[in-house]
C-alpha cells in the first residue's frame, strides 16, 4: 500500500471524509491519492482554508484537515492557524514540503515549517520517511484532540505519498478516549465556598458549548440563584439570551469594567472562559474567582483558584452536592436599557428571521447591540477569539458547508479581509446570507482620538460579491431588503447596509 492510500485510509477511520486547502505543486502527488468519496473543499486563499475548516469543526465538533502549499501557503494563512490555536480547534494542518532527500540544498518552495509554526500551533513534526508518516498522523490527531484542543501541523515531503509500506507497518487508528473528570476534593472546595456565599455569579465561556453543558449550567444557576454573564471575548455564545437570570455580556474592552461589573458579587464561578481576556487590561482583577476549565494552559495562568477538568462533569457533580438553598437573591435584570441607534433597529427587525440561523459576527462596533438586541441560543452565535478580521466571512462558509443555515454579518472593514471566501460559498452551494454593515471605515478605531484618512477607506462590498457570484444589492428599504434577504433559504444573497 502507497503511504498516500494509507493516510486518506486513517482519515476516513477517524470520520473524515473532506480536505479544505488551496494546492500547488507539493501537494499534488499527495492530493492524487483522495478517494472519490472524499471532498476537496477548494478555497481562494490560503488562510481562508484554515477558516474554513474552522468553521467546519464548529459545526461538526470533529477534528479537520487543511492542506497547503508549502512555505508560500504556510505563511500565508498563519494568522488563521494562531486563531485556531487561539480558539482551541483541533485542526491538523498538513503541509507539502520538497523532496524528502533535497531538504538540505533548499529548494524553491522548501521551509523549514517546524520552526515557521513556533508558536502558532501545538506541535510540528516533520514527516522523514514512509515509516513515519501514519505514526505522525496518529499522534497529531491525538494531540489536536487533547485538551486544550487546537492545530497541529505536520510537514510533507511531496515524495513521501507515492512510498510503499509493507503489511507490518500498516496501522489503523487506535481508538482514544481522554478523561479530565472532576475529583471530590474539588467539588468540596467550591461546596463549602458556595455555602458561605451570599450573592453569586457564574460566568460562562466558550467551554460551555464545546462541551454541551447549557442545559446543566442553567439548573445549577437557578439553584444557587446566580447571575449569567457571558465571558470577555466570547467566541462561542453559551447562553440562551432570554434566559432571566443573564445579565449580559462582561466587556471586552476594559478589565476596571468586568471589575466593577462583578465586585457586587462576594464569589464568581469562572465555568469554561477567560475573564481577564480584554482589549485593555488596565487592572488586575482580585475578586474570590474560582476557575473551572479543562484547559490547564488557561488554568496556570491564573491567580485566583483554579480547577482543571471538564466543565460539564463539574457542573453536575455540584449541582448534585448542594442541598436545597432558600433563594436569597432577587434575579432583577440589570441589562442596561437598548441602545438607540439605526443599526439598532436593524438588529430589532432582523429578530424574527433569526430563529434557524447560526451567526457569525464581526462587527466591532456593533457587537455588544447584536448580543443585546436579537435572540440568541447557546451555540447560535461565533466570533473569533485571536481579534483577526476575516474570520467570520470564512468560517461561516465552512459552517455552512456542513448544511446549516448561515448569517455572516460583517463589516466593511471585515469584509474586506476574504471576500474571496464568497466564491466557495457559491461553488459548495450553501445556504449563506451576509449582510455588511458598511460605515465606510474602521469605525471602532477612528473612535480612539486619531484623525486620519487611512482610517476611513470606502469600499463597495455588495459589488465585490456579485462578482463572486452572490446575488447582492445595497439596501434602500430596510424592511424591504431584509425580507429580501431571508425569503429564500436556498440561495445565496448580501445586503448592504450602508451606515
Ligand atoms: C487581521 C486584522 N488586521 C487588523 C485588525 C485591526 N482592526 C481592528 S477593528 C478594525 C476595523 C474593522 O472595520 P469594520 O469591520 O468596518 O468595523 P468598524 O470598526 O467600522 O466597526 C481593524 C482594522 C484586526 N483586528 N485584524
Amino acid at each position: 500500500m502507497k503511504v498516500g492510500d494509507a493516510l486518506f485510509k486513517l482519515m476516513n477511520e477517524i470520520g473524515i471524509k473532506q480536505i479544505f486547502g488551496n494546492p500547488g505543486t507539493t501537494e499534488l502527488n499527495f492530493l492524487k491519492h483522495m478517494p472519490k468519496d472524499f471532498n476537496y473543499y477548494l478555497a481562494l486563499q490560503d488562510g481562508i482554508a484554515v477558516g474554513m475548516a474552522e468553521g467546519y469543526y464548529l459545526a461538526t465538533r470533529k477534528p479537520q484537515v487543511v492542506n497547503l502549499h508549502s512555505s508560500p501557503g504556510l505563511t500565508n494563512a498563519m494568522g488563521f492557524i494562531y486563531e485556531a490555536l487561539v480558539s482551541r480547534t483541533s485542526l491538523i494542518v498538513l503541509v507539502g514540503q520538497q523532496y524528502s532527500e533535497k531538504l538540505i540544498d533548499e529548494p524553491v518552495l522548501y521551509g523549514d515549517f517546524i520552526k515557521i509554526s513556533q508558536g502558532i500551533v501545538k506541535s510540528a513534526y516533520e514527516i522523514r520517511s514512509e515509516k513515519e508518516a501514519l505514526k505522525t498522523f496518529i499522534r497529531a490527531y491525538k494531540e489536536s484532540t487533547t485538551p486544550p484542543y487546537g492545530p497541529v501541523l505536520i510537514s510533507l515531503p511531496q515524495d513521501i505519498p507515492d512510498m510503499e509500506i509493507n503489511e507490518e507497518e500498516k496501522i489503523n487508528m487506535p481508538k482514544y478516549f481522554v478523561s479530565t473528570t472532576c475529583d471530590k476534593p474539588s467539588i468540596e472546595f467550591v461546596l463549602d465556598k458556595v455555602k458561605r456565599a451570599n450573592s453569586i455569579a457564574i460566568v460562562a465561556g466558550y467551554e460551555v458549548s464545546i462541551f454541551n453543558a447549557y442545559d446543566k449550567l442553567v439548573k445549577l444557576a437557578e439553584k444557587l440563584n446566580a447571575s449569567l454573564y457571558t465571558e470577555p471575548y466570547l467566541s462561542v455564545f453559551p447562553l440562551d439570551s432570554s434566559n432571566p437570570l443573564f445579565k449580559g455580556p462582561l466587556s471586552r474592552y476594559k478589565a476596571s469594567d468586568v471589575l466593577k461589573e462583578l465586585e457586587k458579587y462576594d464569589l464568581i464561578l469562572v465555568i469554561g472562559g477567560w475573564l481577564n481576556y480584554v482589549v485593555f487590561p488596565d487592572v488586575d482583577i482580585r475578586l474570590n474567582i474560582i476557575e473551572v476549565t479543562s484547559d490547564f494552559k488557561e488554568g496556570i495562568k491564573r491567580q485566583w483558584d483554579t480547577i482543571v477538568c471538564n466543565p460539564k462533569d463539574f457542573i453536575i457533580g455540584l449541582y448534585n452536592k448542594l442541598y436545597e438553598s432558600p433563594n436569597t437573591i432577587k434575579s432583577e435584570n440589570i441589562r442596561q436599557e437598548l441602545d438607540s441607534d439605526p443599526i439598532v433597529d436593524v438588529f430589532k427587525e432582523m429578530k424574527s428571521y433569526l430563529a434557524k440561523y447560526t451567526i457569525f459576527a464581526e462587527i466591532p462596533t456593533y457587537r455588544d447591540a447584536l448580543i443585546k438586541n436579537v435572540a440568541l441560543r447557546p451555540s447560535s452565535l461565533y466570533i473569533m477569539r485571536s481579534g483577526l478580521l476575516g474570520w467570520a466571512l470564512s468560517a461561516s462558509v465552512g459552517y455552512s458547508l456542513n448544511g446549516d443555515n448561515v448569517l455572516a454579518i460583517v463589516g466593511d472593514g471585515s469584509f474586506n479581509y476574504t471576500p474571496q471566501a464568497l466564491w466557495s460559498a457559491v461553488k459548495y452551494n450553501t445556504k449563506m446570507k451576509v449582510i455588511v454593515i458598511n460605515n465606510q471605515g474602521y469605525a471602532s478605531l477612528s473612535k480612539h482620538g486619531i484623525e486620519a484618512d487611512w482610517l476611513f477607506p470606502s469600499t463597495s462590498p455588495w459589488k465585490v460579491a456579485s462578482a463572486y457570484g452572490f446575488e447582492a444589492r445595497e439596501s434602500r428599504d430596510i424592511k424591504n431588503d431584509l425580507k429580501w434577504l431571508f425569503e429564500d433559504n436556498k440561495r445565496r444573497k448580501l445586503l448592504e447596509i450602508r451606515v
